[in-house]
């Protein structure tokens, strides 16, 4: 049976090496297998969660359009398109968060770390977020849902709303249930100041992450400032543990090379850190180097970018019509 891959990614600007490692690369994979039909999706509906300048999340879309197809998905093959255009994600947010319980939305950690100390001001959005991430996967009868580990807890409640539903109103397998895809290993990349916290495209400092439009110069230069502690590179996996830093780096550069941490681990054992940074510069360059210089050439082609939404707005469009249609149905409307 064909897999139904769908996934979003926010155009909120400084798409990083965690967003690329975490889902975009597997994005990729899964585009290139022909056993699935894939969705990916610009979901602005959710980057407006928080305040955005109007004109910078325009470009922000093009940008995040661009990004996915220099990364390798192919608009012809996966459907490539803004969440905003496809009206049936609002209405079936809306209809899902009547389902959704507030008992479960207060035990979502996202929220909490976003909103931070002053969750009373935060916005209504920001807290119902997994409502509509629910509605986005729901819709399109998605099967697998790459995404980071940070969304692991979303993905559940995803899970929960469509189980509820289905029981509520009594139709069995009236949504599909749908799976995570979230790789058992580095798949949450920290920021290169601080390896216990996860690296983001809101973090003030631009040190802490790696760009996917950074040029050569700048990556290498993250890297060589990037903290670690003063011992040489660990020849334990159970060291890593208590050095959040060293396992973040040698995380990176085990997820570019496709190797264990054990096989990094037994490369570098004993050596130190400058001579480690030069090999991770090396192969963070090779691998995000011409992804960044495609993103400059697809972003001087807004028409080829604006054809490329246009096209997935058809077919998404298509899809969710029909789905809403039959949940007013079930509903009564
Ligand atoms: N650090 C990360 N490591 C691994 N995966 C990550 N993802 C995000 N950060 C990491 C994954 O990237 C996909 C798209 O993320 P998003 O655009 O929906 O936004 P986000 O998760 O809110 O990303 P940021 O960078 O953390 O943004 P801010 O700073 O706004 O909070 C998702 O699949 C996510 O798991």
């Amino acid at each position: 049976m064909k897999k139904k891959i769908f996934s979003g990614v926010q155009p909120t600007g400084n798409l990083h090496l965690g967003n690329y490692l975490g889902a975009i690369k597997n994005f990729v994979d899964l585009n290139n297998d022909i056993q699935n039909e894939c969705i990916f999706c610009v979901v602005d509906l959710h980057a407006i969660t928080v305040s955005q300048n109007p004109k910078d999340l325009k470009s922000n879309i093009h940008e995040t359009v661009a990004t996915f197809v220099a990364s390798g998905i192919d608009p012809k093959k996966s459907i490539i398109f803004n969440q905003s255009q496809v009206s049936a994600h609002s209405e079936a947010a809306w209809i899902l968060s009547c389902v959704a319980r507030m008992g479960w939305l207060n035990r979502m950690t996202q929220f909490k770390e976003k909103a931070g100390k002053d969750k009373e001001k935060a916005s209504i959005g920001l807290y119902s977020y997994p409502v509509l991430m629910a509605a986005d996967i729901l819709l399109y009868d998605s099967t697998h849902v790459p995404v980071g580990d940070d969304q692991k807890q979303h993905l559940e409640l995803c899970r929960d709303i469509a189980q509820k539903f289905n029981n509520d109103y009594k139709i069995e397998n009236f949504f599909i249930v749908p799976e995570p895809l979230i790789k058992k290993e580095f798949s949450r990349i920290m920021s290169l100041k601080d390896g216990l916290k996860k690296m983001s495209k809101s973090e003030v400092s631009d040190l802490s992450r790696i760009n996917l439009t950074d040029d050569k110069d700048q990556i290498i230069n993250k890297i060589k400032k990037a903290k670690t502690d003063t011992l040489p590179l660990p020849s334990k996996i159970e060291e890593l543990d208590k050095r959040p830093e060293a396992k973040n780096l040698i995380g990176i550069y085990s997820s570019l090379m496709n190797n264990t941490l054990q096989k990094t681990i037994d490369e570098f054992a004993g050596k130190n850190f400058s001579e480690f940074k030069e090999k991770l510069s090396e192969i963070v360059v090779n691998e995000i180097n011409p992804i960044s210089l495609k993103i400059k050439e697809l972003l001087d082609d807004k028409v080829f970018l604006e054809k490329i939404l246009k096209d997935g707005y058809e077919k998404a469009n298509e899809i969710a019509s029909k789905k809403i249609k039959k949940i007013h149905e079930i509903v009564g409307f």
